[in-house]
């Protein structure tokens, strides 16, 4: 549901192609860094649409978020997992965001802050209603952890689109990443039309245009008409 007041932000947008039926693109370059927010409370005003990248330390998120806005260093990335420790946000354009969470299952933290963390991420996905969809990040070796899994379910629950990328696929040959491709759309079949699953790689650039026409359809306020 969107939520705009008087103020409604005006929408610059790309047209991909010619054809009618084809939405219009938002233009990810422009993504910048807007806040760090420890909780919810810090976060920016709860009005337009983002989409939020979730998923296991270590998988890519930072990596495929820099990848998506073509920007080296936009979100910052890391060897070492939990890098990202707090909700950061990425203004695209006025009402437009995209949001780098910090990662699940890092152990190298003492258990209160952990529990803290939860707390915090259990919150912004609960009650953000300009929570549009997860980008749930899983290494293409290592798909459908626990927390993954779980992420889904609670997906389902709320009825909230997910897209799994299957990232680090540069690690693979084409065929095993084809494989797991197909065994993660199938173990998830459950979501319905709520999953979309595709192979990428940060490395390679492998799948960004799936993931930018994926967000767009996310991320755009309805058209008013389709007339040219
Ligand atoms: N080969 C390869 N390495 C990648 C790819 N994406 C990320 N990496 C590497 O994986 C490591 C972790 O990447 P990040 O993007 O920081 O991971 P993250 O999920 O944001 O991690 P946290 O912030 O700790 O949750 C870094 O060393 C990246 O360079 C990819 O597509 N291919
Ligand atoms: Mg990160």
């Amino acid at each position: 549901m969107w939520h705009y007041n008087q103020s409604a932000p005006t929408y610059n947008l790309t047209q991909s192609s010619k054809h009618p039926m084809d939405s219009a693109k938002i233009n990810f370059q422009r993504a910048k860094y807007t806040i760090s927010a420890p909780s919810i409370k810090q976060c920016p005003e709860d009005t337009g649409a983002e989409v939020a990248f979730a998923g296991r330390s270590n998988a890519g998120k930072s990596s495929a978020l820099n990848t998506l806005a073509q920007q080296n260093k936009l979100a910052r990335t890391s060897k070492t997992p939990g890098r990202t420790q707090l909700i950061n946000f990425f203004e695209i354009q006025p009402g437009v965001r995209i949001v780098d969470l910090p990662g699940y299952g890092f152990a190298k933290v003492p258990e209160r802050m952990k529990r803290e963390w939860q707390k915090n991420m259990s919150e912004y996905l609960e009650k953000r209603k300009s929570l549009k969809a997860i980008v749930l990040v899983m290494d293409v070796r290592h798909p459908l952890s626990e927390f993954d899994r779980m992420m889904c379910d609670w997906a389902l629950d709320v009825d909230m689109p997910v897209h799994i990328l299957l990232t680090k696929s540069d690690k693979l040959k084409r065929g095993p990443a084809q494989a797991t491709l197909h065994k993660v759309k199938k173990e998830m079949a459950h979501l319905g039309d709520l999953l979309t699953v595709q192979t990428f790689s940060s490395l390679k650039k492998d799948g960004t245009v799936i993931l930018q026409n994926q967000l767009s359809k996310w991320l755009q306020p309805p058209q008013e008409s389709e007339e040219a």
